[in-house]
């Protein structure tokens, strides 16, 4: 996500931080490069301007400071607007539902009601679970235009595991009235609606949706938005709010080579919260909107913070820890490489724990399969190793690599190849620790 953006923005960071004072010249020509990037992206042109005075005024604003890097000051200015653009530094992201609630879900069609539904149900009930509690979630349909939309809620809300209840209306009226009914005779705690989508915003769909809203009354309204489409969904997203009204938004699809501009306008025009965004089709993918680590994505710097909450919810810290600390000895070997490829398993696919890491948008997917097909490689050259060979990779001579090539069914370049990545893991953990990124575990 906001891959594009990123990689416009770093072409212009790069470009002015090698130049070595900020003039008036390289400062209108990074504007100028900013303001193609947004509108690559496909950021409306009102929106775009705004952003850019607001730069503009911070600018001029300051002084040249010139013991401060040209980059670095523009970055910084950049940055800071960037950020209250997204929603600034303390934004309440997520959505603290009350009990009991009415939670109705709407958006175009195929923007990801359903799935996102599903999601979230997962969330609420992961959420309760670590509070040690439960949470009775009921969901329920008023779509009656598309023949599986019921059928693929009611899949969903079992994989979730919160009950569904398909109405005996088949008009979206009667059916919700039929749903509160149920929702307040078996005192669930929330009752989630899913609603009809159109292709397009149409008067029907609207009318719809306003009496559906007056019968209800839903304490919490969240508006579904496909972060695909790009400037149509800032347009959605207005008529949504001029005739109904909605507490927040969800962005789904971010996953995919979305340029980002949905985000970044929507914040900026419509003032609401971005309380979720989506990042896939399970139900786990469903992720807070931290405008803090938005904005360091968008700048090309990678999102750690986020690449680090991942890792933590799938590896014990122990593990993380015991692993950093050999990283700082120098005790790390083969065995802990070994355990490093397995870690990078269970995290998940690559493609996803790379979305994070800083520059990640300069590789390709050719490159990422190239990498994945290194790492099974590398799996099986350790698998044929003895035990001492992975605690002291030292002893690894000729005859030594000749045999594990054998065992492992690769060339022994390929041994070699393995021995020289690990070294060049070595080295990188050697320079982190100059940076002092691993000090909290020193
Ligand atoms: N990659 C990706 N796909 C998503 C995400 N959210 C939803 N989808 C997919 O988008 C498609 C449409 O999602 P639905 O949940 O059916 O959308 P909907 O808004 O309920 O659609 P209608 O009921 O037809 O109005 C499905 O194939 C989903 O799997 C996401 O965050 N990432
Ligand atoms: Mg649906």
């Amino acid at each position: 996500m906001f891959d594009f953006l990123s990689q416009k923005f770093s072409g212009v960071l790069q470009w002015l931080s090698n130049s070595h004072k900020l003039t008036e010249e390289n400062i209108a020509e990074a504007y100028m490069k900013v303001r193609d990037g947004l509108l690559e992206a496909d950021v409306p042109l009102t929106v775009v301007d705004a952003f850019l005075e607001q730069v503009k005024l911070a600018v001029t604003g300051q002084k040249v400071h010139q013991a401060l890097k040209p980059g670095e000051q523009f970055i910084k200015i950049v940055h800071d607007n960037l950020l209250t653009f997204l929603g600034g530094k303390n934004a309440v992201t997520g959505i603290t539902f009350q009990i009991p609630s009415v939670v109705m879900i709407m958006g175009l069609q195929g923007s990801g009601k359903t799935t996102t539904i599903a999601k979230l149900c997962h969330f609420m009930k992961e959420q309760a679970r670590q509070r040690g509690k439960q949470r009775h979630i009921l969901v329920g349909s008023v779509d009656f235009y598309r023949p599986a939309a019921i059928d693929q809620l009611e899949i969903l809300a079992k994989q979730a595991g919160v009950d569904f209840y398909r109405t005996k209306a088949t008009t979206p009226l009667a059916a919700a009235q039929e749903l509160q009914l149920v929702f307040k005779q078996k005192s669930y705690e929330h009752l989630i609606l899913d609603t009809a989508g159109r292709l397009h915003i149409d008067e029907v769909m609207m009318q719809e949706l306003v009496q559906i809203n007056k019968l209800l009354m839903p304490k919490h309204k969240l508006l579904v938005l496909d972060a695909m489409t790009g400037q149509e969904s800032l347009s959605v997203a207005q008529s949504f709010n001029a005739k109904i009204g909605f507490d927040a938004a969800i962005l789904t699809k971010m996953d995919s080579d979305t340029r980002g501009g949905a985000a970044f306008a929507f914040r900026f025009q419509l003032g609401k919260p971005i309380a979720w965004v989506g990042s896939g089709e399970k139900l786990e993918d469903l992720e807070s909107f931290v405008p803090e680590r938005m904005t360091t994505r968008i700048l090309g710097m990678g999102d750690l913070q986020t690449l680090l909450e991942k890792a933590t919810e799938n590896i014990s810290s122990q593990t993380q820890e015991s692993m950093a600390r050999k990283f700082i000895d120098g005790s790390f070997n083969l065995k802990d490489f070994q355990e490093q490829l397995q870690m990078l398993d269970k995290m998940g696919s690559m493609q996803k724990i790379l979305r994070y890491l800083p520059g990640s948008h300069q590789i390709t997917p050719d490159m990422m399969e190239k990498g994945q097909v290194e790492t099974k490689r590398f799996k099986a050259i350790i698998g044929s190793m003895t035990e001492n060979e992975r605690l002291v990779p030292a002893l690894l001579d000729g005859s030594r690599k000749k045999r594990i090539a054998n065992g492992a069914g690769v060339s022994a370049q390929d041994v070699n190849q393995l021995l020289q990545r690990f070294e060049e893991c070595k080295q990188f953990a050697k320079m982190m620790k100059k940076m002092g990124k691993l000090k909290r575990f020193s």
